[in-house]
């Protein structure tokens, strides 16, 4: 309409099964860009700060139990509560680096035996990630790695079927990177994929919702 630019910064979005390496991923992303001078923040859901974030996080710790659909809604209200912040955080120019979002969701409800049909809808409407980076390696590489704690999902079993979940999710928006290449290696593919997309975002890119 007008030739005025609407820069905005990047919403980022880091995936994969537990043990993939996202946050040590995310947190290398963040100080890369820092360093460049971008103004970046890096979150992460479930956000464990909220009053619905300490339900969820209680319920990951095997503290309380709630029915499967009870806590998809949770983690989806988790992304709501958050979603104007998110936009004018993008709107005043600030990148998102954030670490899962609603394709986790849908991934470990849709594993459960939900359907994804069901576990998609409530997602509608938030804001759709501009780039997601999907981290991928096998759930018994990931086993591997150990470390799984105590937490509920952490088993190889039930990995399995979210990878499964994972693989119907994909879409043009998703670059996968192999996660089994050395930690230096997957940055740097990293750095590259997000500095494109920080770029466009600067020149203007239109916003897009959830699910369409
Ligand atoms: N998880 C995460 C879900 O089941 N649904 C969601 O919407 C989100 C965001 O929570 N195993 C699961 C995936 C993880 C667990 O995440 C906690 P993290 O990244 O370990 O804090």
């Amino acid at each position: 309409s007008n030739n005025k630019i609407d820069s905005r910064g990047a919403l980022i979005v880091l995936e994969g099964l537990d043990r993939c390496g996202k946050t040590s991923q995310c947190s290398r992303l963040l100080s890369y860009l820092e360093e460049l001078g971008h103004s970046v923040e890096s979150w992460r859901f479930p956000d464990r700060n909220t009053g619905v974030g300490q339900m969820i996080s209680s319920y990951l710790e095997n503290k309380s139990h709630l029915d499967d659909h009870a806590i998809h809604l949770l983690f989806s209200a988790n992304r709501w509560e958050k979603r104007s912040l998110m936009e004018s955080k993008l709107k005043s120019g600030t990148t998102l680096i954030i670490d899962r979002y609603s394709f986790s969701g849908v991934a470990f409800s849709s594993a459960k035996g939900l359907d994804v049909e069901w576990c998609k809808a409530p997602e509608a409407g938030l804001l759709a990630p501009d780039i997601v980076i999907y981290l991928d390696i096998s759930p018994e590489k990931a086993a591997e790695r150990g470390g799984y704690g105590g937490e509920r999902y952490e088993q190889l079993e039930f990995q399995k079927r979210v990878a499964q979940s994972y693989k119907m999710l994909r879409d043009s928006t998703w670059k996968i990177v192999d996660a089994t290449l050395p930690i230096e290696d997957v940055e740097k593919q990293l750095r590259q994929i997000v500095m494109e997309c920080v770029l466009k975002c600067q020149k203007g890119k239109p916003f897009v919702e959830l699910w369409q």
